[in-house]
């Protein structure tokens, strides 16, 4: 169960964030709106959420999902891929370090949270341009001192392997057809979701509930047959590539 989320608001030099969508630059005003309504959202599904302020000089500083990777034992905060995210992790550490031990993995090691998706005591950890071999064994060492088991990912298509991979209950993961019969996820059950839908695969999961993002109805029917969804509009975010995992850190 979580207890806790840490979301950071959106800055206005989020116009300048990191993009390869092609949809446009994302409108500051309702960014922020949709950005309150995430925060509302979880604290409805029963999380204490904290709020950060935005962090000047760095227009991707929302995407707080990509700075650490936080189970029940330990916070590991990530040194970051992006160059141009490289610091945003500084000002997550003091905060985790309010909640759990810490671990700092650092350069030339790489790793970005949007590549982590930990399901019951396994971390399945995609190999990225954000993500290195090095980076995913420091994070692996660092969660394996706690008993978890892990699993390196490679040969990604997307930005973060949670762009295309997540996990929404039920032993069930959202993934993208050239996941379906990947050996690492065996285990699970899986559901589909085709290219026309291809944004909804960053799905949400919170303590049984499901988050989808607004408009991709043959997901959100999916997800329906499973759990409890909530729909939340993310088009300002979706600009920027990120999606419904990346604008929190659970725990
Ligand atoms: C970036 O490229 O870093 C941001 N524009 C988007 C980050 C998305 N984060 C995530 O998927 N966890």
């Amino acid at each position: 169960m979580f207890t806790h989320a840490i979301t950071r608001r959106p800055s206005a030099e989020m116009v300048d964030g990191l993009s390869t969508a092609g949809l446009g630059k994302p409108d500051f005003e309702l960014a922020l709106k949709q950005h309150d309504a995430y925060c509302r959202a979880l604290t409805d599904l029963g999380l204490d959420v904290t709020v950060l302020d935005a962090l000047p000089g760095y227009p991707d500083c929302c995407f707080v999902e990509d700075t650490a990777v936080v189970c029940e034992d330990v916070a590991v905060i990530a040194p970051l891929g992006a160059p141009s995210r490289q610091g945003e992790q500084d000002t997550i550490a003091p905060v985790l370090a309010g909640f759990k031990p810490t671990v700092r993995v650092t350069p030339p090691a790489l790793f970005e949270g949007g590549d982590v998706l930990q399901v019951g005591r396994t971390f399945y950890i995609g190999l990225s341009d954000r993500t290195n071999m090095a980076g995913a064994e420091a994070l692996g060492n660092a969660v394996g001192a706690y008993g978890y088991e892990w699993h390196a990912i490679s040969g990604l298509p997307s930005l973060h392997f949670k762009t295309d991979v997540n996990y929404v209950g039920n032993n069930t993961l959202l993934v993208s057809p050239a996941y379906a019969d990947m050996a690492e996820l065996a285990e699970f059950d899986k559901v589909i979701v085709e290219d026309d839908e291809a944004y909804a695969r960053n799905c949400l999961y919170i303590n049984g509930t499901v988050i989808v993002p607004a408009g991709f109805p043959k997901t959100l029917a999916k997800v329906e047959a499973l759990a409890p969804a909530v729909v939340l509009d993310m088009s300002e975010f979706r600009k920027l590539d990120g999606g419904l995992t990346c604008l929190s850190l659970r725990f």
